[in-house]
C-alpha cells in the first residue's frame, strides 16, 4: 500500500494536470479522503476539508493567478491548516508538564526539552513526578546530569503530587527559569492516572500541558487526546518516533481534534533529536517531495561562491569542487540526513557517507598534491600519476584511488542534480510545489476547519 504522501502527491497531481472540471475536483477530493482517511486522519476532518476545496474549487479566484493555480494552492494551504500550521514554539515556557500514555516518549522528551530550553539560555530544571515505575527516576536523573541540567525527584515517594510540591520549590530555588515536568504513564487512561495526572496538573499550574504521542500509535492516538484533555486540559502535542516508518498520521489527527498544535517532533533517541514542527515542511517531506524549504535554508547558511555553484549546475564537477562540496557538506550536518531532506538517502553510497574527519583531511591533502590539471579532470589520472600524488602527501596510492571513486560517485548524483532541468522538475511537479510553497508563505490566509 502506497504511504500518505504518495497519495497526496497523486491526488495533487491529478488536480495539477487535470482541466478542472466538476468529475476531476470530485476525484482529487476522493484521492485525498481516501488518504488521509487510511492514514488514521478522523473523518469528520477529513468531510470539513473536502467540502472546503469543493467549494473554493468553483470560486473565481483573485486577479492575478489562474483558477489551477489557486485551488491547488488553496488545497495545500488547507492540508497544512489540517496538520496544524506552523507554531512557533513558546521562548520562556516557565513550566511545562507532559502528560502520555506508557511509553509515549515522555521521559526522553521531557530531557530533550530541557536541553533544547537550556541551549537557548533558559536554566532549566528536569522534575521527575513519574512515582510508578520504580526505574523513571534513574533514567531522569542520568539524562539530567549527563547534559548539565538541575533534576528534582524522590526515590522513595509514592505521592507524586508532594513530590511535585518539593520540587518545585527546590528548582526554584536553584534559580531554574524553565522546568519540564515528566509524568507516569499508565497502560489506558485509568481513573487512576486520571486522578493522579488531575493532582499533579494543579499542583505544577503550567502554562503548558503538552500531551506526547508516538508516531506509530494510529487512531488510538485520538481517543487518547481527547481523554487528557477533558482530564488536564491539553494545549499543545509532541510526536515522538517521527524518524520511524510511521508518519504520525494518527497523532496528527489527535492534534486536530482537539484543537492543539504540535510544537515539536522526536526523530531520534539522542537529545539533539528534538525539532519544531512545520506543517508546511511535513507536507513536503511526507509527498516524497524532500525537505524543501529546510534544505533552502541550509544551503543559505554555507558558502558557495558564484562559480562554484554555476559549475554545480552545468555538470563541471572537478575535484575542487568535490572537496570544497564535502567540506561543506560536513558543516551543515551529517550528509546522510542533508540528503534525505532532498529525498535523495538512497542513492548516496555509502562509502561516501562514512567519510570521517581523518578521511577527509587525507583527501584534502591528496588534492592538494595534484596538478590543477589533475584536479579540473580526474580522469586523467593513470597509475604513475597515483603514486607521483602517493607519494608527494605522503599517503597511500590506494587512498588516491578511493578519493578517485568517491569522486565519480558524487559526480553521478550531481549529474542527477544537473540534469533535472525545468522540464523534468515540472513532470516531477517539484516547481508546481515550491511556487505553491512560496506562495504559501506570502498569503497566510486562515481556513478555519471548525
Ligand atoms: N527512535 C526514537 N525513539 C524514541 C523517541 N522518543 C522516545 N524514544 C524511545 O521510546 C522509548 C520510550 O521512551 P520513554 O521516554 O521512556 O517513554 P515514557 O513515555 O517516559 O514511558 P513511561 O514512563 O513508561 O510511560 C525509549 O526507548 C526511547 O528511547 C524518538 O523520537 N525516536
Ligand atoms: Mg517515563
Amino acid at each position: 500500500m502506497s504511504s500518505l504522501g504518495e497519495k497526496l502527491r497523486t491526488a495533487m497531481e491529478r488536480l495539477r494536470t487535470s482541466s478542472l472540471d466538476q468529475t476531476t475536483i470530485k476525484e482529487t477530493v476522493k484521492d485525498l479522503q481516501r488518504a488521509l482517511i487510511a492514514s488514521d486522519v478522523s473523518v469528520s476532518h477529513v468531510l470539513q476539508l473536502s467540502k472546503k476545496i469543493e467549494e473554493l474549487a468553483f470560486r473565481e479566484p483573485s486577479a492575478g493567478i489562474n483558477r489551477k493555480e489557486f485551488v491547488i494552492q488553496q488545497t495545500y494551504e488547507l492540508l497544512v491548516e489540517l496538520l496544524g500550521g506552523n507554531p512557533k514554539p513558546p521562548q520562556k515556557p516557565d513550566k511545562i508538564l507532559l502528560v502520555g500514555i506508557q511509553g509515549s516518549g515522555k521521559t526522553t522528551t521531557a530531557a530533550k526539552l530541557a536541553y533544547y530550553y537550556q541551549k537557548r539560555g533558559q536554566k532549566t530544571g528536569l522534575l521527575c513526578a513519574d512515582a510508578f515505575r520504580p526505574a523513571a527516576f534513574e533514567q531522569l536523573s542520568q539524562l539530567a546530569k549527563a547534559h548539565g541540567i538541575a533534576f528534582y525527584g524522590e526515590k522513595n515517594n509514592s505521592n507524586a503530587p508532594e513530590i511535585v510540591q518539593n520540587g518545585l520549590i527546590e528548582l526554584e530555588k536553584q534559580g531554574c527559569q524553565t522546568i519540564v515536568v515528566d509524568s507516569a504513564g499508565r497502560s489506558a487512561l485509568d481513573a487512576d492516572l486520571v486522578a493522579e495526572i488531575k493532582a499533579i496538573s494543579g499542583m505544577v499550574k503550567a502554562a503548558y500541558t503538552w500531551l506526547v504521542i508516538g508516531a506509530d500509535m494510529g487512531q488510538i492516538a485520538k481517543v487518547q487526546a481527547q481523554s487528557f484533555h477533558e482530564s488536564v486540559g491539553v494545549n499543545g502535542i509532541i510526536i515522538t518516533r517521527m524518524d520511524g516508518s510511521a508518519k504520525g498520521g494518527g497523532a496528527l489527527s489527535a492534534c486536530a481534534s482537539i484543537e492543539s498544535p504540535v510544537y515539536f517532533i522526536g526523530t531520534g533517541e539522542k537529545m539533539q533529536d528534538l525539532e519544531s514542527f512545520e506543517a508546511t515542511r511535513y507536507l513536503s517531506r511526507i509527498m516524497g517531495y524532500g525537505d524543501l524549504q529546510g534544505l533552502m535554508e541550509k544551503i543559505h547558511s554555507i558558502e558557495l561562491n558564484e562559480s562554484q555553484a554555476a559549475a554545480l549546475t552545468e555538470g563541471n564537477f572537478d575535484l575542487n569542487l568535490f572537496y570544497s562540496q564535502l567540506k561543506a557538506t560536513r558543516q551543515m550536518g551529517p550528509l546522510n540526513k542533508v540528503m534525505e531532506m532532498m529525498g535523495l538517502s538512497a542513492k548516496l553510497p555509502p562509502e561516501l557517507l562514512a567519510s570521517g574527519e581523518e578521511k577527509l583531511k587525507g583527501f584534502g591533502y591528496l588534492i592538494d598534491s595534484m596538478a590543477p590539471a589533475e584536479r579540473a579532470d580526474p580522469e586523467i589520472m593513470s597509475s604513475s600519476r597515483i603514486d607521483r600524488v602517493a607519494k608527494g602527501s605522503g599517503r597511500k596510492p590506494e587512498e588516491v584511488r578511493e578519493l578517485l571513486k568517491q569522486f565519480k560517485n558524487m559526480k553521478k548524483i550531481v549529474k542527477q542534480f544537473s540534469s533535472m532541468d525545468e522540464s523534468k522538475m515540472e513532470k516531477e511537479g517539484m516547481q508546481g510545489l515550491l511556487k505553491n510553497m512560496g506562495s504559501l508563505q506570502r498569503k497566510r490566509k486562515k481556513f478555519k476547519l471548525r
